[in-house]
């Protein structure tokens, strides 16, 4: 009979002795799973049990029932420690099957660089930004008026040559320096002025070791009241101090049609004098074509070639090789 109380015991010292048996012997969390539903679970065989306890006398139920504690909690004791078995076996399985091999070579990616007129031209802006210039652009092609007449360039300057500007059908031409920005950002600003203008210029040159065709300009301008030669030279010596280091630089007499006076700047690198910028005096004609009184204002320009600061600095011997995009080349940079 099952409802004996001998019977119900040795039943469920036999369900115990079973259950530690099969839990012992399973080898995923499923069939643990599985096993734990079979034996706890609420339609399991614990239950099963449990429920057939109705039948017991007084006397026996406490009794039986302290012996179905104790196995419920050794089954429970069981699956927990099974669990914990299993759980750190598929730990370790994963951790040796995901293994890492630390001296593998890594993936290596192409790194990009600052190609050497750009950081050559952000090291220049960098310098004057720090002095309180404005950085200016305007268009590349251009009219001839914004390129020469508001320049003070006459017209049989050898500048406005077909020899040496690139004229296009429609009249225009194509800049051949940044003045003609300073020209547009003057008419359309009143005094104090305080620019940069950064940018491709074009030149109809024969292309050899130092000249391009396509280069890059960058062209400084103040405008104020009082303003003098000796301005124009500290601000000069500031920046090529800032560009180059603490070399000596000296000032030659030189001509432009917008300057007066104007000047080239030399500065002596590895022992010899290279002519570096040209710069003067805002002649009166340009200020006038833009609508300043030259009474009161008077101002200061100047303008170097961007590639030939870098040939300088990075020691280069031929300007086409900027250009040529020969990675082998570029990556030294
Ligand atoms: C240079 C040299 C000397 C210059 C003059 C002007 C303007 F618009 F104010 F007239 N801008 N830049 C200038 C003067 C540029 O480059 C070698």
């Amino acid at each position: 009979m099952t409802n004996q109380p001998n019977n119900l015991e040795a039943q469920l010292l036999a369900l115990q002795e079973e259950g530690e048996k099969a839990i012992s012997a399973v080898n995923t969390l499923e069939s643990l799973e599985e096993l734990r539903v079979s034996y706890l679970g609420k339609k399991g065989q614990m239950g099963t049990l449990l429920r057939s306890m109705g039948k017991l006398s007084a006397e026996e139920r406490p009794k039986i029932g302290a012996i179905a504690n104790t196995v419920k909690e050794a089954l429970q004791a069981s699956l927990d420690k099974q669990r914990h078995a299993l759980e750190s076996a598929q730990i370790q399985a994963q951790l040796e099957s995901e293994s890492l091999d630390v001296t593998m070579p890594g993936i290596y990616r192409p790194q990009g660089k600052i190609y050497p007129i750009n950081g050559t031209l952000d090291r220049a802006l960098d310098i004057f930004v720090g002095m309180g210039y404005t950085v200016a652009s305007g268009p590349e092609m251009e009219t001839d008026y914004y390129n020469f007449e508001a320049l003070n360039t006459p017209p049989d300057h050898p500048a406005r040559d077909m020899q040496d500007t690139f004229y296009l059908p429609d009249g225009n031409l194509l800049r051949t320096h940044t003045s003609s920005v300073q020209i547009r950002y003057m008419e359309r600003s009143e005094p104090p002025i305080r620019i940069v203008a950064p940018g491709r210029v074009y030149r109809r040159d024969t292309v050899d070791a130092t000249h391009a065709a396509v280069f890059h300009q960058l062209e400084l301008l103040a405008v104020d009241e009082g303003l003098t030669f000796s301005d124009l030279k500290g601000t000069i010596k500031v920046f090529l101090q800032g560009m180059f280091g603490d070399l000596p630089i000296r000032f030659r007499a030189s001509y432009f049609p917008f300057t007066e006076p104007s000047a080239e700047v030399d500065l002596q690198w590895n022992g010899r004098w290279l002519e570096v910028m040209g710069c003067g005096m805002v002649d009166p004609n340009v200020l006038k074509a833009v609508g300043y009184d030259p009474e009161v204002y008077t101002g200061f320009a100047a303008g170097f070639g961007v590639e030939r600061f870098a040939m300088v600095l990075h020691q280069l011997d031929d300007i086409r090789r900027v250009y040529a995009s020969d990675l082998r080349f570029l990556r030294q940079f």
